[in-house]
């Protein structure tokens, strides 16, 4: 990036979205696993905001596993997000990088929601073994972090969609899927019938990394006016990211996810991003939360040399 304006981080300990729970402890390990302090030393400037999460006396589920028609924690995952999509967009106001820690990926349709108030085009990068473009009527689970693309589209539960008002918040050719490699059938058909950019694994494998990102920042940077990055660290192969909940193996190396906000880094289109899905109780040795705190400095510029 070539200037980077003050990093406003925001925690997001919240895993209501997921099927398994322990993401909600995944902001506080990436921060023990010393993101402000190396971000400083890069000499950024960077800010915690504090932690976007249900009052305390919610914190045990309202509705406990109560399924609605398909929307598993819907009232959590909508209160949760509401409140998310206000910080996002003070953050923006105030002319930081907001900077979200999840947390499962539901909490992407908070921040794009927040995001969405300040920009007319707003393109998004989406790095994950999924698409998330699930609805109540596709999803094989109910888990809301596999709609969370979907409700920024405008498609799904209107408790969800018009989160924070403005609706979509997103358009279809605006979007880049990245790493995708574990599709439900419903999401194959929106993507083909939306024409959706997706680089597969596939892709990937058959034309490297580097020439999938330069594809991918060619297409978004000339038709948007801010690039969100949401990266979900299943993107990366098990065994690089054991702590996640939902793995797909044949996922991204170490230096193919470095290299890919290397890339965007050099790029500069990059103006607001969140990693999602780090869960460290499934975790080796905090693994994965010290694989989250490189990624995020490589997009925020530190080089090799
Ligand atoms: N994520 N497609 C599956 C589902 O349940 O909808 C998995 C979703 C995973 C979501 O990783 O953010
Ligand atoms: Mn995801
Ligand atoms: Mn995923
Ligand atoms: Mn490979």
């Amino acid at each position: 990036m070539s200037t980077i304006p003050k990093i406003s981080a925001i925690s997001v300990p919240f895993d209501l979205g997921a099927g398994r729970r322990g993401a909600s402890k995944g902001p506080k390990t990436i921060l023990q696993a010393g993101l402000l302090r190396g971000l400083q030393q890069m000499g950024i400037t960077a800010e915690h905001t504090g932690e976007i999460k249900l009052p305390d006396d919610q914190a045990a589920p309202l509705a406990a596993e109560v399924d609605h028609a398909n929307l598993k924690y819907l009232a959590e995952v909508v209160q949760v997000n509401t409140r998310l999509a206000k910080e996002v967009s003070k953050v923006v106001q105030q002319g930081h990088f907001p900077l979200i820690l999840g947390g499962d990926h539901s909490i992407a349709i908070g921040t794009i929601a927040g995001l969405s108030e300040h920009y007319d085009n707003l393109g998004v990068i989406w790095i994950d073994a999924h698409s998330d473009l699930n609805t109540a009527e596709t999803s094989p689970s109910g888990n809301i972090h596999g709609m969370s693309l979907a409700v920024s589209l405008g498609m799904g539960h209107p408790l969800l969609t018009e989160i924070h008002n403005k609706q979509p918040k997103l358009k279809p050719e605006n979007i880049v899927l990245i790493g995708s490699r574990s599709l439900d059938e419903g999401e194959k058909k929106l993507i083909r019938s939306l024409g959706i950019k997706c680089f597969t694994m596939y892709d990937i494998d058959r034309k490297g990394m580097a020439h999938v990102m330069q594809e991918a920042i060619d297409y978004i940077s000339t038709k948007t006016d801010g690039v969100h990055l949401s990266y979900d660290v299943d993107s990366l192969d098990p065994l690089e990211a054991p702590g996640t909940g939902t793995t797909v193996k044949g996922g991204l190396h170490f230096r193919e996810a470095h290299l890919a906000v290397e890339m965007l880094a050099e790029a500069g289109i990059v103006t607001s991003a969140e990693f999602v899905e780090v869960n460290p109780l499934l975790d080796d040795n905090n693994k994965t939360s010290h694989l989250a705190v490189g990624l995020i400095s490589s997009l925020l510029g530190k080089q090799i040399l």
